[in-house]
């Protein structure tokens, strides 16, 4: 028998992926390739890439040392393609192989390249997912309205996590309204665990210091795990040590700490270095334990069979030109700012700055400070998506860009979220202490130094007045609105354009 090529992507590193289950390490070879299609279709945060490489280059060894003939091509070798498809078809020659099994890319992009290429391809699903396809499909089918929390809760029924026969434990499905303390002012966890770098890691440092030194992100101190051993230990590194304190303080922002009590191990989970299920098995250990109590172990099992599953299947129910829709009709570029250019926003900057020195930022930072103000400022949602498809390590687009386009942006007109996510900055003010250090004041709703989110609420709600009157979650915002008196209403709707001015005009803001 012809031997098959086996391909295994950047974010499919695990043993238990569908294309190698079907494979035969005798006959067949597994193909994995560092690729500058790949690496710049959007300018990544280089340590996103040294992750990726350095958790590929030891997946590939791994395999290799389980019996598996692995075909694997780094950045510089002087034969790569560039591409996936590429390699493929260089390795179909190389080999003989005659067809190519592959496990779904998370990305429409991938998808199709490889469904066009010219070579005999059998695409798999990739099931190191709670739901499938056919079950989003399914769930969604005749529902006007698709709400993670019920399909969360069928979800918790299926999984059989934190579930006292058909009921939830504690009697309550979600405990989110106690999961909105402002941060406190002694944070007791030091953050996430940190790897010095191997011998893998520090070559593919400075492999990705030569080739894209000059992109946004600083590479190093890099202290990522990179493979399946470290991010275990990350992760019972935040079981232990915060997870306790996790639900309390899920929303909260603190202007010297960038994780709080966050797991962060996003990017472990999506490269396929931790598997979903037995993170939140763990999890419900820790609450049986009484290690950790519900409301923080609730919000964390919600966020991965509940969130993470839900926005893939949008991604994949909504087809590939989900990431080009703009229901709000928002034009305006991405702002210098994102790319660390100075800005007197305290919020922005410190969302902005620990995003280039940590390739990550919390869900409440993303969403209500840099997501926040794009969508304020009207900015064109396809170039938000881009940028935070670029700038963090987690960023795969089935999980970015619902969370982007779909909740962030309201750019797909609500299917995500039931309204847009807008606060002026009386939330950033509450949930953090960003606007204490702000040039800005947060008290000051118009006139030179006014908060700028204060400003671009109101000339937001206003102009999509006709999109969201009739919302009957917005109605106090435009009863408030509408008691103002009229000068001040043109007040703010003056400075707001004086700021949308300058900062169309490049100046500082
Ligand atoms: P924790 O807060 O500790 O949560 C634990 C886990 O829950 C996360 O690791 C993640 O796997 C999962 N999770 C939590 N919220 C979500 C969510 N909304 N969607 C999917 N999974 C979730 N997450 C990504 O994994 N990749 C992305 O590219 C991404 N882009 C985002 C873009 C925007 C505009 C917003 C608002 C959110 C985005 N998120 C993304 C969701 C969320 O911000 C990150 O999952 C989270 O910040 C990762 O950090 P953590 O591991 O410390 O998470
Ligand atoms: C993100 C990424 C990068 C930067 N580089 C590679 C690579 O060189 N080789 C590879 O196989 N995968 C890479 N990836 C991940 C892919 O872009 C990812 O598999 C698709 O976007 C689908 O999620
Ligand atoms: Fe951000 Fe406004 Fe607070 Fe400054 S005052 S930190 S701009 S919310």
């Amino acid at each position: 028998m012809v031997g098959r090529l086996i391909l295994v992507l950047g974010d499919q590193l695990s043993p238990e992926l569908s294309a190698l289950g079907e494979a035969d390490p005798e006959q067949d070879f597994v193909v994995m390739a560092e690729v500058a299609d790949e690496a710049t279709y959007v300018p990544h945060h280089p340590k996103k890439i040294a992750f990726l490489f350095a958790a590929m280059r030891k997946f590939a060894k791994a395999l290799q040392e389980d019996g598996w003939q692995v075909r694997y091509t780094q950045l510089d070798d002087t034969q790569n393609t560039g591409s996936i498809a590429g390699e493929l078809l260089r390795r179909a020659e190389e080999t003989g192989a005659g067809e190519v099994i592959a496990t779904e890319p998370g990305e429409w992009r991938l998808i199709e390249t490889l469904k066009h290429a010219p070579f005999k391809l059998r695409m798999l699903e990739d099931d190191r997912f709670i739901a499938s396809h056919a079950e989003f499909e399914r769930w969604a089918d005749g529902r006007k309205q698709l709400r993670m929390e019920y399909f969360y809760r069928d979800m918790r029924r299926k999984t059989g996590l934190l579930m006292d026969g058909d009921q939830p434990a504690g009697g309550t499905w979600n405990y989110d309204h106690d999961n909105r303390k402002p941060a406190p002012d002694d944070v007791t966890h030091s953050g996430p665990m940190r790897f010095t770098p191997d011998e893998t890691v520090a070559e593919v440092l400075d492999l990705v210091e030569a080739r894209f030194g000059d992109t946004f992100g600083t590479l190093r101190p890099f202290h990522f795990a990179t493979d399946h051993g470290q991010a275990k230990r990350a992760f019972k590194h935040f079981v232990k040590y915060a997870l306790p304190r996790f639900g309390d303080y899920q929303d909260a922002m603190l202007d010297t700490n960038r994780f709080l009590y966050h797991a962060v191990i996003s990017p472990y989970l999506n490269a396929g270095l931790l598997s979903p299920l037995e993170l939140c098995q763990a999890a419900e250990d820790a609450w049986k334990t009484g290690a950790a109590p519900l409301n923080a172990v609730e919000g964390f099992i919600r966020q991965i069979i509940g969130w993470r599953e839900y926005v893939r299947g949008i991604y994949f129910q909504e087809g590939s030109d989900y990431v080009t829709r703009n229901t709000l009709g928002h034009n305006r570029d991405l702002p210098d700012l994102y790319w660390g250019k100075e800005t007197d926003m305290r919020c922005m900057s410190r969302a902005v700055e620990q995003t280039r020195e940590e390739a990550y930022a919390h869900h409440i930072q993303r969403l209500m400070v840099t997501g926040n103000f794009a969508l304020l400022a009207g900015i064109d949602p396809r170039q938000v998506h881009e940028w935070y498809l670029a700038v963090y390590a987690d960023a795969f687009e089935w999980v970015e860009a619902p969370n982007t386009v779909g909740m962030s942006q309201f750019a797909d007109g609500g299917i995500i979220a039931s309204k847009p996510y807008v606060s002026s900055g009386a939330y950033i003010n509450r949930m953090s202490d960003y606007c204490k250090n702000c040039t800005y004041s947060v008290s000051a709703k118009t006139g030179e130094g006014a908060c700028p989110f204060n400003l671009l609420y109101w000339h937001f709600l206003n102009r999509h007045r006709d999109q969201f009157a009739e919302n009957p979650r917005m109605g106090n915002m435009y009863r408030t609105w509408d008691r103002m008196d009229q000068d001040r209403r043109e007040t703010v709707l003056r400075d707001a354009d004086a700021f949308l001015d300058r900062l169309d005009a490049k100046r500082r803001v």
